[in-house]
């Protein structure tokens, strides 16, 4: 059933939320109003051992809460939806592992943190965080989808962290479309403050579409620090877009590990201070790397350790639009790979960019609201007689 909660408890309705979430029993909604003139619900939400969504009762319109989210799972399976809430201090997050078999799941959508992370760095929980803005944190997780959202990194932190920890499985973890934008904090040494961090070996990576925007000494747009022991599929680090202006110390975009062959195809890095670009530790001969493109002059740190086949270009002229990662003009411009499985959303030849592809940036710029589908895996291609399997992410409310 539906638990409401109004300012002042008006109509019969809850006072807090709190208290209909003590009320309520697994599988019911908590449909808030937004207080009137802006203000904000002062609590700690503690949901404990119950599947709920915490709504907003206007649509469009947030409600704002003063204070955490804290969500534990009792039993497997269980589900907390978010939708449309404005954190002005706290964090939406979890102590503990989710219980063993079907993962627990977590969907926020259409929120705002002002200052707090989304946290679920431990095992079992299954994360599907789509279309929120952060304005000073980052995104913890082990397995999931995290997925068209603006984070805008606290000083001295990462922004999008995927974790090791789980047993593992052969999916692919997504961190797609997303906007990333570091923090010009300096004097964050020794610490390699990270756009995007992926350090998991338990599920494969697929890492496309994003926006990184480094913009101090010290960080790292886009790191592949460890990944899965398996050649069952290839991580997949493509069409991202990253703008470094943060100083020489760092390589813009590294691969570490490779215990899985990695896919890097179609990226872009602008720099505009002096800096090294793509990086590979150890590059593998199972790993492919084509068609990416950099402003940095060849021969002077453009890339290390990475095995050039010829369509990797450098020292480009590349106008990036510094907001949304969109190559306006320049070689990735129709650059990308010429397979057909790569082709832009206007059906062109792919963008090297987060614009390019079917995954674009271009799905995720407007905030869901309502009864939305968050994400959709779909073949990129499907021969004549072939199976088509997609699988949609998302909620209804
Ligand atoms: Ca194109």
């Amino acid at each position: 059933m539906d638990r409401i909660v109004a300012d002042g408890g008006q109509g019969g309705a809850f006072a807090s939320i709190s208290e209909a979430i003590n009320a309520a029993v697994s599988g019911d909604r908590i449909i808030i109003y937004p207080k009137t003139n802006g203000g904000s619900y002062r609590e700690n939400l503690t949901i404990s051992s119950k599947s709920l969504q915490l709504l907003s009762a206007t649509e469009g319109e947030m409600w704002k809460l003063h204070g955490t989210i804290t969500f534990t799972a009792g039993v497997a399976g269980q589900e907390l939806v978010i939708h449309q809430a404005n954190l002005l201090n706290g964090s939406i997050q979890t102590s503990a592992a989710a219980p063993t078999g079907t993962r627990s799941r977590v969907v926020v959508t259409g929120c705002q943190l002002d200052n707090g992370n989304i946290s679920f760095n431990f095992n079992n929980w299954d994360l599907n965080i789509a279309g929120n803005t952060l304005l000073q944190g980052g995104i913890y997780f082990r397995f999931g989808k995290v997925v068209g959202n603006t984070v805008i990194v606290a000083a001295c932190a990462h922004g999008i962290v995927c974790s090791a920890g789980e047993s593992g499985s052969d999916d692919f973890v997504y961190i797609v479309g997303n906007r990333v934008i570091m923090d010009t904090a300096s004097g964050c040494w020794p610490y390699d403050w990270t756009g995007i961090y992926y350090n998991s070996n338990s599920h494969f990576a697929y890492v496309t579409n994003n926006f990184i925007h480094v913009r101090s000494l010290y960080q790292i747009a886009l790191r592949l620090e460890s990944s899965k022991t398996s050649s069952v599929k290839a991580n997949k680090i493509e069409n991202n877009s990253i703008l470094q202006e943060g100083g020489a110390y760092n390589s813009t975009f590294r691969v570490v590990a490779h215990g899985s062959p990695t896919d890097l195809y179609n990226n872009s890095i602008v720099a505009t201070v002096s800096a090294y670009g793509f990086y590979s530790d150890q590059m593998s001969i199972n790993d492919r790397w084509g068609y990416n493109y950099t402003n940095i002059a060849a021969g002077s740190n453009a890339y290390i350790n990475v095995l050039n086949d010829g369509t990797n270009l450098f020292n480009q002229s590349i106008t990036m639009n510094s907001t949304t990662g969109d190559v306006t003009a320049g070689a990735p411009v129709n650059g990308g790979s010429p397979d057909n499985a790569y082709l832009d959303l206007d059906l062109t030849r792919n963008d090297a960019d987060c614009f390019g592809g079917s995954y674009s940036r271009a799905n995720f710029t407007q905030n869901p609201t309502g009864a939305v589908t968050t994400f959709l895996i779909a073949p990129r291609r499907v021969l004549s007689g072939g199976t088509i399997s997609i699988t949609a992410e998302g909620y209804d409310r």
